[in-house]
């Protein structure tokens, strides 16, 4: 086994065995220096005429960026090498040698196109910059797991191949099935609603997939979303999770990935509990005294949003209260008021990072609204009989994963969220 790169740094070993990348090489004929990163860190390995070995000489005169190799050797003080130490080498074994000009600059001095970037993204991910970004939605994931089920949510998984639609038909990607079409998931709605029976409160944190066709920064047609389903919750209650949650993941972030934020010249500013709560109705207003045509029950767009900016829209808040027409057919009617719903938006500025809402709960008010909405029951049948058997009052949520990193990171393309995205265009790598 190598030894790594921060152990050697912060261990105070003699002896070593490293292993990994060339990332840089200076040779001043008489004296080599090699910078060697692996996944933890980056050391000086230095050679020199006077007392290093000759045959380690040729091959380090002979090494370029990015050639995998083995160096076993002694650990010492250089108070001029990065991080203070270097390596004077005892073997070296070249493992791998890289063909120049490489595809894409690993060290990240040349900087190259999004297309070009993800096309290659292993050596694009060799970047500093852009290695932050992952393991800093590592992070994401770990402190959201941490954080719901300390909060007594049970993590859960559920198929990813199904037979209905949850979230709207057209919307679905059609996969042969032995001898019947099946759909690819969109959500784990249906799944996590019944599964409040057993466990009460749930959560699952999956890849979906959504055949929309098209192409924007912030939709991909496979994502990844947390949600979460709660017995007894009404909606204000979920919206104190997802705030309570995006709070949490602030916090720990920065007592953790400082090194990370650093390089991406990031000072997270903790967000304010409670997020404000903006109605609905109140955007509408705001958007025909501006003079924007729009009937209520339409949905609302990034545009109108990006026109309505003040200080309640410039961080999180949740959009609530929107009317039965743009929601799907198992949220819950407001008992006030007649075609709207105990439901919400989570947004950041004008992204949408979630939605979510109370659900019904009663077996005659879901039929008589998916009839209204002129949806199939007998698709539903296996779903159904739960209302007639023990279906808690219940709500929950989903938040986009790869939209929740575009909102602490900053980015404008969920494309620099995703490792390996997939849009109408881009189905390889
Ligand atoms: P919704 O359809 O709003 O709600 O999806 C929840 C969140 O998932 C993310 N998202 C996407 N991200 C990238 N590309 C896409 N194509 C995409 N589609 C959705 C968004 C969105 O806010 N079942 C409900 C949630 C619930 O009520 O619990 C649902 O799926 O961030």
């Amino acid at each position: 086994m190598k030894n790594y790169i921060k152990e050697v740094l912060t261990k105070n070993m003699e002896i070593v065995r490293v292993a990994g990348w060339v990332f840089e090489k200076r040779d001043l004929g008489g004296i080599i220096f090699i910078l060697l990163r692996d996944s933890t860190g980056i050391i000086q390995v230095t050679w020199s005429r006077k007392r290093g070995d000759k045959e380690i000489g040729r091959k380090m005169k002979k090494l370029k960026i990015n050639d995998v190799i083995e160096v076993r050797g002694e650990v010492k003080k250089e108070e001029q090498a990065p991080n203070g130490v270097e390596i004077i080498p005892h073997t070296l074994r070249v493992l791998n040698e890289a063909e120049h000009p490489l595809p894409l600059d690993p060290t990240g001095k040349i900087d190259a196109g999004l297309e070009t970037r993800l096309n290659l993204r292993p050596l694009d991910l060799m970047n500093p910059k852009r290695n932050a970004i992952f393991r800093i939605k590592s992070e994401v994931l770990r402190l959201t797991r941490e954080f719901l089920r300390d909060r007594g949510f049970l993590e859960v998984i559920t198929p990813k191949i199904i037979a209905t639609a949850t979230e709207g038909g057209a919307e679905l990607f059609p996969v042969p099935y032995f001898e019947v079409t099946a759909f690819l998931a969109q959500s784990p709605q249906l799944y996590k609603e019944e599964l409040t029976i057993p466990f009460e409160r749930v959560f699952e944190i999956g890849t979906y997939f959504r055949a929309e066709p098209f192409n924007t920064n912030r939709h991909l047609n496979e994502f990844v979303s947390i949600d979460i389903e709660a017995a007894f919750h009404t909606y204000e209650d979920v919206m104190k999770v997802a705030e309570e949650l995006i709070v949490h993941v602030y916090k720990r972030l920065n007592e953790e990935m400082e090194e990370e934020l650093k390089l991406l010249n990031l000072d997270l500013r903790i967000p304010q509990t409670p997020f404000p709560r903006v109605k609905y109705d109140e955007i509408m207003e705001k958007l025909r005294g501006i003079g924007v045509k729009i009937e209520s029950g339409e949905d609302i767009k990034m545009e109108h949003l990006e026109s309505l900016k003040d200080e309640r829209t410039e961080g999180y808040y949740f959009i609530i209260d929107w009317p039965s027409k743009v929601k799907t057919f198992y949220t819950k009617d407001k008992e006030d008021r007649e075609g709207y719903t105990n439901s919400f938006d989570l947004m950041y500025r004008e992204l949408e990072i979630g939605s979510g809402g109370e659900r019904i709960h009663k077996y005659n008010d879901l039929i008589k609204k998916m009839r209204k909405m002129g949806l199939s029951i007998d698709n539903f049948r296996h779903h159904l009989v739960f209302y007639k058997c023990g279906m808690p009052p219940h709500a929950g949520w989903g938040i986009g994963l790869d939209r929740l990193m575009m909102s602490i990171l900053g980015f404008k393309n969920i494309r620099e969220t995703v490792l390996y995205p997939r849009d109408r265009f881009r189905l390889v790598p």
